[in-house]
């Protein structure tokens, strides 16, 4: 059963603390400029922003059981478990909130690695995810920038922020993560 815009926002503020609720609100808002400047949709935008990280304060083993007892994609498990809640978030959008539009599953899912052919919706959800109003670190303002430029230009420098940041930290890098970057840059030189 799908739930209205006010059920989904209750069901999720009620499950994050105050503080990831807030950044919810600004990827929102952000999710919505950035449809209405690059013709995406506003509302499908709204509603993959407010589901986004509705997962992210799972328990650990939790995000591990959906992820094993629902054939999801079981790569992740030998990666950063940072990288589960997209994955997890996109399945329980479908199964308890009832969202069954394809384009908003996606852009869930792939709003932290990115995805090679990323759609329109999910390079939305993604750049807003990194240059929402309550962002504030080093270099978020050069992504701002480059999102006025372009989704890809914009994208291409948030991705370009998280690599560089996995290596300084000698992290391992989800390998979709470079795939999903460089295929950006292609598809400018296209
Ligand atoms: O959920 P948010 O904090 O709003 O943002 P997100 O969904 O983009 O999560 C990013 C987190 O995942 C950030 O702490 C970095 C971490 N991470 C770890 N390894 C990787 C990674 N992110 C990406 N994109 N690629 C990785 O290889
Ligand atoms: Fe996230
Ligand atoms: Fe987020």
């Amino acid at each position: 059963m799908a739930l209205s815009r006010e059920e989904l926002i209750q069901a999720v503020s009620s499950q994050m603390p105050a503080k990831r609720w807030k950044h919810t609100q600004g990827v929102m808002e952000s999710a919505v400029i950035l449809a209405e400047k690059y013709g995406a949709d506003p509302v499908k935008a709204d509603i993959a922003a407010i589901l986004h990280d509705v997962a992210k304060y799972w328990p650990v083993a939790e995000m591990e059981a959906v992820i094993r007892d629902n054939g999801l994609n079981a790569e992740l498990l030998s990666h950063d478990k940072q990288l589960w809640h997209s994955e997890v978030g996109a399945f329980v959008a479908e199964r308890d909130y009832g969202v069954s539009d394809s384009e908003i599953i996606n852009a869930i899912r792939w709003h932290t690695s990115g995805r090679v052919g990323m759609s329109l919706l999910d390079k939305v959800v993604c750049l807003a995810d990194y240059i929402e109003p309550g962002r504030d670190f080093p270099g978020v303002e050069h992504i701002r920038e480059q999102a006025q430029r372009s989704l890809e230009e914009g994208l291409i420098a948030g991705f370009d922020s998280t690599i560089s940041l996995l290596l300084s930290q000698r992290r391992v890098i989800y390998p979709l993560t470079v795939l999903s970057r460089n295929d950006l840059i292609a598809q400018l030189h296209n």
